[in-house]
């Protein structure tokens, strides 16, 4: 029987990569989101037997109860979660920015991940499966209006690799894949505008969500004494900035 994997935001970018890829693999995929139809559209590409679609906000946990509870017998084995819905809202400096996108933040990034990642551990145990989160570099290196949203990514970096340690073992497997600039909906996400969105990919030739899904399908493949602990990647054309200064007499 296929291994079955619970891929979180598959409706877009990142995570719908990642569900075609696995079910190239062989796998069976549980994918959700917030849209049904993107969901649906899943289905039908790849068929019923492979793909189960949930359709829920993951910061509504009861929503999130209701659809785990709500899981065929064929689907409750899970061996791999992928902790990857997620969302950036603004670029401000913080003194600019709105409570509602950092709260949205906080709570999607961060509480919505760690009440999944709690309720699916101890199936992830008994099946001595695996967890793969979708940090960022963005919780790595600072940038200028990164502040919420970078914060929320070096959570997920620091809470995987403590799920890590936690899980000794038990024979689980946790990787932290720490990505920077993939072309998907996130810009338009984070900054509410296609001009800005193309703006900041132009020129880049940013990573695709399939480069990352080729990451998560070949990490998920290795034989089970591996354990990849994190792994950064960006686009040739994106690299760090360094400390800045600002001088008196300028100001
Ligand atoms: P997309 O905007 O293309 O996809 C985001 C996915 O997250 C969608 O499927 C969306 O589904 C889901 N999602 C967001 N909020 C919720 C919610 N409240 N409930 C359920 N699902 C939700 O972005 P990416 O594919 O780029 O992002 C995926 C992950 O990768 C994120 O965690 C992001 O931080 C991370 N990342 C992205 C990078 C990039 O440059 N793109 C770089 C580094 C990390 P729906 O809207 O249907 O609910
Ligand atoms: C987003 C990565 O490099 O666009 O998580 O900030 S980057």
């Amino acid at each position: 029987m296929s291994k079955i994997a619970f891929v979180t935001g598959a409706t877009a970018g990142i995570g719908r990569a990642t569900v075609r890829r696995l079910v190239k693999d062989g796998w069976r995929c549980i994918a959700t989101g917030r849209r049904q139809e993107r969901l649906d559209a899943l289905v039908a590409e790849l068929g019923a037997d492979k793909v189960l679609p949930l359709c829920f906000d993951v910061r509504d946990t009861p929503a999130m109860d209701a659809a785990l509870a709500s899981l065929p017998a064929a689907f409750r084995d899970i061996d791999l979660l992928v902790n990857n819905a997620g969302l950036a809202r603004g670029l401000s400096a913080a003194q600019n920015a709105s409570l509602d996108d950092w709260q949205t933040m906080i709570d999607t990034n961060i509480t919505a991940m760690v009440v999944l990642t709690r309720k699916l551990l101890p199936t992830l145990i008994e099946r001595k499966g695996a967890i793969i989160a979708i940090g960022s570099v963005a919780g790595n290196y600072i940038y200028p209006g990164g502040n919420v949203y970078a914060g929320s990514k070096a959570f997920v970096n620091h809470f995987t690799l403590a799920l890590r340690a936690d899980l000794h073992g038990t024979g689980v497997r946790v990787t932290s894949i720490e990505p920077g600039m993939v072309e998907t909906e996130f810009t338009l996400v984070r900054t509410g505008s296609q001009e800005a969105s193309d703006n900041l990919y132009r020129g880049v030739n940013p990573m695709t969500g399939e480069d990352i899904a080729d990451t998560i399908g070949w990490i998920a493949a290795l034989p089970p004494h591996l354990n990849i602990n994190r792994i950064e990647l960006m686009p040739v054309n994106q690299d760090f900035a360094g400390f800045r200064v600002a001088r008196n007499d300028e100001q």
